[in-house]
């Protein structure tokens, strides 16, 4: 596989092993969500100010309302990370 596969790959899995710890095993609930970001992405959860912070996040992000990060929901929220942490996204 190339490199960008391979990254997909993991992508998958790891959205894949976290959704698995309760409810539907296809999406992350709130709990889901934060142990993801505290294990995966423990730097961005350090530049999150506060709990607010992590939930307004997680609302933001869940665009069919049904308080789940899908894994739809979650690749965006990935590539939104990418761009703001690498800067990225063009200016508006
Ligand atoms: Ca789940
Ligand atoms: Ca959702």
């Amino acid at each position: 596989m190339t490199q960008l596969e391979t990254a997909m790959a993991i992508l998958m899995k790891t959205f894949d092993t976290y959704a698995a710890g309760e409810g539907s095993k296809d999406s992350l609930n709130k709990a889901e969500v934060k142990t993801l970001l505290e294990k995966e992405l423990p730097g961005l959860l350090k530049a999150a100010k506060n709990q607010d912070e992590v939930d307004k996040l997680l609302k933001g992000l869940d665009f069919n309302g049904d308080s789940e990060v899908d894994f739809n929901e979650f690749v965006v929220l990935v590539a939104a990370l990418t761009c703001a942490c690498h800067n990225r996204c063009p200016k508006k």
